[in-house]
């Protein structure tokens, strides 16, 4: 069996996605979501130019052997462009083995350990009372788990607020908006927008919070502990994790747990953050951390130290990699949750898939592989649109993370 031919699909549905296609000699095929946010062509030129000439003509059978390939035979190893199209590759080639087994991608990796997986939806509101509102919907559509995120008083945006009250999409068309940011008032406004919601909603549903790598280590431990009076189910991103050490200095003062790694691309961003037992979640995803091959072993590590998953589900990650995740996730034994944003009705039309809401839990559904396949056709009536993320500034001008 060989690989003949490999497509990559660019579509811009309301927002930019790079998808894989692979084929084979004996007509079946595979997709992998290969989309990084704000650099979708770099990953493009990546799979065109030096990735696929080295896949045509290999068995599909051996994913293993081929992760190795692009992963060691590259020499400049790691990076989420590297790793987005490994991860692509690899994504493919599982729907490929399982079409090929007849069988839902989870019951190759080992079968179900749960009947759905809990998700959690994003809440938010340009005030208080609004994302106090905005929490109660959720609610009311069965979700057990929900990330609240608000304006901030003083600041005219803020992450995590958006343009509807069931999307949120942060990307832009045309170059970076610029934003402003503000600890201070952050810091002072977070503790009451959950005092509010458990005054409203009582103790029962899961709350999550995304910092988005926006303050110090010190300041992320303040944060965590005026926290902990709201027994918050994970409070994300608190501060920049390039320094894995520096969780250690939140976790001595905070009991809140702590979820980090979206923006992780190999186990060697995350080995310190887990073997030290600095984290309780890890938010890794299949499409940027080298598909399923890596993010199993990943969880399995992560499993050893207590550590459950919870992969990051924007947006701009497409229903690819929102197919593979479930499949991922209805199998790993130390699961946490799964964020769920949901995509708009024309990226859902684009990418047809099995997988479905119900009662507060995603379900990868009965079809063989992924589940999930690119309309050809209706891709190409949205093409690339340049977009980018935000970016962020302090109040005197000094850029600042966003
Ligand atoms: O591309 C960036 C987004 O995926 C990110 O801003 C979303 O932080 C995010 C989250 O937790 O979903
Ligand atoms: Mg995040």
């Amino acid at each position: 069996m060989k690989i003949d031919a490999a497509k990559v699909i660019v579509c811009s549905p309301g927002r930019n996605f790079v998808t894989l296609k692979l084929f084979t000699d004996q007509g079946v095929t595979g997709v992998g979501d290969a989309t990084v946010n704000g650099r979708e062509k770099a990953v493009v030129a990546y799979l065109e130019e030096h990735v696929i000439p080295c896949l045509i003509g290999r068995d599909p059978r051996r994913i293993e052997d081929i992760w190795q390939y692009l992963y060691r035979g590259a020499y400049w190893r790691r990076g989420p462009i590297t790793m987005a199209a490994i991860s692509a590759v690899d994504v493919a080639l599982w729907d490929i083995k399982a079409k090929m087994a007849g069988m839902p991608l989870v019951d190759l990796l080992g079968g179900r350990s749960r009947d759905g997986v809990m998700v959690y939806g994003h809440a938010n509101g340009a005030d208080l009372a609004e994302t106090v509102d905005a929490v109660g919907r959720y609610i009311e559509l069965g979700y057990r788990a929900i990330r609240a995120q608000s304006g901030v008083p003083g600041l005219a945006k803020a992450y995590g607020v958006g343009r509807g009250d069931l999307h949120y999409e942060p990307a832009g068309v045309g170059l970076p908006d610029e934003t402003v940011w503000d600890t201070r008032k952050y810091l002072a406004y977070v503790p009451k927008l959950f005092e509010a919601l458990r005054d409203a909603y009582g103790p029962g549903p899961h709350l999550l919070h995304d910092v988005h790598h926006r303050l110090t280590p010190l300041e992320a431990a303040q944060l965590g502990k005026a926290l902990e009076p709201y027994n918050l189910f994970w409070l994300e991103d608190a501060t920049p994790a390039e320094n894995q050490e520096a969780f250690r200095l939140i976790r001595q003062h905070t009991t809140t747990p702590l979820a980090v790694g979206e923006v992780f691309n190999t186990i060697w961003d995350a080995k310190d953050l887990i073997s030290n037992q600095l984290i309780d979640y890890i938010r890794m995803a299949v499409v940027h951390s080298g598909g399923l091959t890596h993010l199993r072993r990943i969880a399995d590590f992560a499993a050893v130290w207590g550590v459950r998953t919870g992969c990051h589900g924007a947006t701009d990650l497409s229903p690819v990699c929102m197919g593979a995740a479930l499949h991922f996730d209805a199998w790993v034994p130390n699961f946490g949750v799964q964020e769920y944003m949901r995509h708009t009705e024309e990226t859902d039309a684009v990418f047809p898939h099995a997988y479905y809401f119900e009662a507060g839990a995603l379900h990868p559904g009965d079809a063989v592989g992924h589940g999930v396949d690119i309309d050809e056709a209706l891709a190409a009536k949205y093409p690339y649109e340049r977009a980018y993320l935000p970016v962020a500034r302090l109040e005197d001008g000094t850029m600042w993370n966003w």
